[in-house]
């Protein structure tokens, strides 16, 4: 039996590729919603869940990574050896998808089991075989049939950090951002050590979710597990400022990993991996997907609610008598007229909006650079003054704004995010009453059931998560002019030259760091309107392609011949049926 065997649940992708063929096979004036179907799929799959195994060199990520796997596929050694981060995630079939750096294709090759796959990788993400990526490798991605990544779980096999390979350590830090949440994993031999430390600030920085995994316990009796676990807490606690209970599951992973390939399941328990698998794959994949998953169902069903409402109006029109259909289809006209009106009124209130936020913007600019001026004024005088020294002083401007800085720029990113995020909910909302009111008044006119699918109040920008995170990194200081030449000037005339030289070094800082975090912003809301107009025109534009599209499709069927309107009404029949039934399928959730 396998031991983390979970039931399957039901695949909401595949419910909705069931949806989108028949919705494509409508056709053409169909294939926008098609598409749409078809993007909402590949978001499902985008929000994988990633899961990055992060460590020093030798702790047993990749052993781990097998255990949960269930064999032993990804290389593990004695020495550093993973040198390319490797992706796991699932699939019918083993195979393995190399990237490579300049561009050139991917390739693709399918292995048929646990060796063949372990060949394949030993070849392409160790050190050994790859020394310093001279094969020019990006990433490895390898799907398997594991249950361990079901859910939407992708798992993260990283290089290791802090071993005589830097490479390694720098193209782990390049992957953090793309991490939902990672596994931490320590060991007892040797105890946590400085780099430790400070690699796992850095992650702490990146990543929201961090569990702590305290492998090799096999090395050690039940008594100095408790003592080396107790001694990783006061370091945790102490030096990466995390509560003092924190979580810290121990584990064998190598044991894990044999229990795995005998089948024994009480073994696989004992290892703590069981632990492991159920509580932290399953559960926060869940919870991801469960979010996700019902976003994804909700605006599914609008769309087919949108077609069916053209199908169902295309069917209406073929019964109707023609003058009667002639004069609803003018009427719908004039409503279409009413809602161009409403749009442009729409896209003038947006650029007022706009502009609005942008003087809020500057407005803040102003502010922060005020407010950092006196700052750091007052930490150069008042170091000057203590020490004398220009190095000091120019010191002391370094540390004010290593502190303190990034994280007052980053909260001001994520307020005026916020701000954002709030005034555009009230636009989103308007322009989808007026998208809705198209395909509303058309259901009145043709006397057709529509229900205007509820809008989501998360208003979703795709900037939100670098903008808050982007790296405010700071600009490196002004070099100290030599000061040979001031040691022969009469100490005052140096002082004041001194001091000059400061507050120019604090200007320019100022300036350079409040003007990163301004242009970024410009960039963004500039991005986010420009994106919100065009899905305002695109959305209404739609609305309107497929409701009067059904209508006038069938006022030139009625006009061509009778023949030709009985065989499209049939068509509709069925399709509306078959549609209903997908419906039926997506929403019994
Ligand atoms: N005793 C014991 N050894 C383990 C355990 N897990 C891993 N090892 C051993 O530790 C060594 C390193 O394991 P790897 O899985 O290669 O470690 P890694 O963290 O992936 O190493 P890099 O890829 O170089 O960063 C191997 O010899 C493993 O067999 C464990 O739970 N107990
Ligand atoms: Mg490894």
């Amino acid at each position: 039996m396998d031991p983390t065997t979970s039931t399957n649940p039901p695949s909401l992708a595949a419910d909705l590729a069931d949806l989108a063929a028949p919705v494509r096979s409508c056709g053409p004036e169909f294939a926008s919603a098609a598409d749409r179907l078809d993007a909402l799929i590949r978001r499902l799959e985008e929000g994988r869940f990633h899961l990055a195994v992060l460590g020093q060199f030798k702790r047993g990520k990749s052993t781990l990574l097998n255990a949960l796997l269930g064999e032993a596929v990804l290389p593990s050694s004695v020495v550093p050896l993973t040198a390319i981060p490797t992706r796991l995630r699932a699939g019918s079939d083993r195979q393995v998808r190399i990237a490579y750096l300049d561009g050139r294709p991917d390739k693709v090759v399918d292995v048929t089991d646990a060796t063949g796959l372990a060949t394949v990788l030993a070849r392409h993400v160790t050190e050994e075989a790859n020394p310093a990526n001279r094969l020019g490798v990006r990433e490895v991605e390898v799907l398997h049939p594991s249950p361990a990544l079901a859910n939407g779980v992708v798992l993260i096999d990283t290089p290791g950090i802090g071993s005589t390979y830097a490479h390694n350590t720098a193209t782990t830090m390049a992957f953090l951002a793309e991490c939902d949440a990672a596994l931490f994993l320590v060991s007892a031999d040797p105890p946590i050590t400085a780099v430790e430390v400070a690699f796992l600030r850095e992650v702490q920085e990146h990543i929201p979710r961090l569990f702590f995994l305290f492998n090799k316990v096999d090395y050690l009796t039940a008594d100095e597990a408790a003592v080396a676990t107790g001694f990783l807490r006061r370091v945790l606690a102490e030096q990466a400022g995390l509560s003092s209970d924190v979580a810290i599951y121990p584990v064998s992973a190598r044991r894990g990993l044999a229990a795995r390939e005998n089948g024994d399941a009480e073994g696989w328990r004992a290892s703590g991996c069981a632990e492991v698998a159920d509580r932290l794959l399953r559960f926060l994949a869940e919870e991801k997907q469960q979010v996700l998953g019902a976003s994804v169902r909700q605006r599914a069903a609008g769309i087919a609610g949108e077609v069916l409402l053209a199908l169902r109006l295309a069917l209406r029109a073929l019964a109707m008598p023609i003058e009667e259909l002639e004069e609803r289809s003018a009427q719908f006209d004039a409503a279409l007229a009413e809602a161009d009106q409403q749009r442009r009124f729409a896209k003038d209130m947006l650029a007022g909006e706009q502009k609005r936020m942008a003087e809020l913007l500057e407005t803040h600019a102003a502010a922060l650079r005020e407010q950092y001026r006196a700052r750091l004024t007052g930490v150069v005088e008042a170091a000057f003054a203590e020490s004398g020294s220009e190095a000091a002083a120019v010191e002391a401007m370094a540390g004010a704004v290593a502190d303190e800085f990034p994280r007052e720029l980053e909260a001001t990113a994520a307020m005026l995010d916020e701000e954002l995020g709030r005034r555009l909910r009230v636009h989103h909302e308007n322009a989808a009453q007026l998208i809705g009111s198209v395909r509303t008044a058309a259901a009145e006119l043709f006397d057709v059931p529509y229900h205007v699918p509820e809008t989501e109040h998360r208003f979703e920008r795709r900037s939100r998560a670098w903008w808050v995170r982007r790296d405010f990194s700071m600009s490196p200081l002004i070099p100290i002019p030599a000061e040979v030449m001031e040691r022969a000037m009469p100490r005052r005339l140096r002082e004041r030259r001194v001091r000059e030289r400061l507050a120019r070094q604090a200007e320019n800082l100022v300036r350079a760091n409040v003007e990163n975090l301004r242009w970024s912003m410009v960039q963004d809301l500039d991005a986010a309107f420009r994106t919100f107009t065009s899905e305002l025109d695109e959305g209404l534009a739609d609305a309107v392609r497929a409701t009067q599209g059904a209508i006038e499709a069938a006022v030139a069927a009625r006009n061509r011949h009778e023949a030709e309107s009985r065989v499209l009404a049939a068509r509709r029949t069925g399709e509306i049926a078959v549609l209903e039934a997908a419906l039926v399928r997506l929403e019994r959730e």
